[in-house]
């Protein structure tokens, strides 16, 4: 399998993130996708292939413009404001919450922070943009592969995608990776795709891009948001809306699930996402759901990710792996590989 390696990720290095009313050290950091590639090479896994820069025009397939403006030139804007701003990372304080205008784009730029984001740990930094634009390039030359006829193929990036919607930044997201791989693939050709995440938290930003349409089958297995992150979105009777009506399916967990569970709850979802008649997978593949995870509450052991590789092969997809979260920084390569050899043992 090709394995698409955002080589800029570490550009991306927030240094601190808004928790329990102070600032905390990111939990996401650079060394996650460089543990994961070292695993890969350790077990001799993937084929390591260079993505080709994204257009700007891809982008918008899924994001606003207006929103790939403000991300473009944040980080200057921001260290406009004040020279000394080049050593801190930028964080938004405002939002336009319901009664407040979003039309309307304000000259201030922590307005405009506010008015693109829903949470302050997110930070942005000076290389943030060029990582988040060469991560969406390594997914969508992870689908390019797949419409070639490749069995799967991984893109390996950082920031992650799925809390990113097509105007909003979020759960250290800033472009959504997997909703762009999936476009993609319907621009390729092909009438229906699944997205399936099985990141510990619920994948808003990308539900929420395809929450209308009938093409995009979204499916998530998520701890319950009534009490995990993102908290706003993710509940069973989310559905899908409009001509995408039945096309959503949420499967919220309690804190403290363990694998039998979970791999019931897996069965469910690719059970629907067959049912759908997706021609290929892409697969929100964050690694949160580990026993000793940090700021998640699910019990996965690091054998049963190679379980869950086997399960995914066996819905005899084209899949494109796509990284997302995953804080348990040390055994994150191991989990993460562990899946793709499940899946490719598998065949
Ligand atoms: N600081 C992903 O896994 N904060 N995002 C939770 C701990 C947000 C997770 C509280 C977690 C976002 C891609
Ligand atoms: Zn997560």
């Amino acid at each position: 399998m090709h394995v698409f390696f955002n080589q800029h990720h570490a550009l991306h290095h927030g240094r601190h993130e808004m928790f329990r009313g102070e600032l905390v050290p990111c939990f996401e950091v650079p060394a996650r996708a460089d543990f994961v590639l070292e695993e890969l090479q350790r077990r001799n896994l993937g084929a390591l292939a260079q993505a080709p820069d994204i257009a700007l025009a891809t982008l918008e397939r899924v994001h606003a413009p207006r929103y790939l403006q403000f991300l473009s030139t944040a980080w200057d804007e921001w260290v406009a404001l004040d020279p000394k701003n080049a050593q801190r990372d930028a964080l938004p304080s405002y939002w336009p919450i319901r009664t407040f205008r979003s039309d309307v784009l304000p000259a201030s730029f922590p307005a405009r922070m506010g008015l693109f984001s829903f949470d302050a740990g997110s930070p942005i930094t000076a290389g943030t943009w060029t990582a988040a634009r060469q991560g969406a390039a390594c997914a969508v030359a992870g689908a390019q592969r797949l419409l070639q006829g490749d069995r799967a193929a991984f893109a390996l990036t950082r920031p992650p995608g799925h809390h990113a919607g097509a105007d909003f930044f979020g759960g250290y997201c800033f472009l959504n990776n997997a909703a762009l791989a999936a476009q993609a693939l319907r621009d390729g050709g092909l009438a229906r795709v699944a997205i399936l995440d099985v990141d510990y938290h619920h994948g808003n930003g990308t539900q929420a891009i395809f929450y209308e349409r009938p093409d995009v089958f979204f499916a998530s297995v998520h701890g319950d948001p009534h009490t995990e992150y993102p908290y706003y979105l993710g509940y069973a009777d989310e559905r899908g809306a409009g001509a995408g009506a039945g096309f959503n399916l949420n499967l919220p967990l309690p804190r403290g699930t363990g694998w039998p569970r979970w791999r019931e709850a897996l069965g469910q979802a690719l059970q629907a996402i067959t049912g759908f008649g997706a021609q290929a997978l892409v697969v929100s593949l964050g690694l949160d759901t580990f026993e000793a995870d940090p700021i998640s509450g699910f019990a996965l052991r690091s054998d049963d990710y190679l379980r869950m590789g086997e399960a995914l092969a066996a819905a005899g997809l084209p899949t494109l792996f796509v990284f997302e979260g995953g804080y348990a920084v040390a055994e994150v390569g191991v989990n993460a590989v562990n899946v793709l050899q499940g899946f490719a043992q598998a065949g």
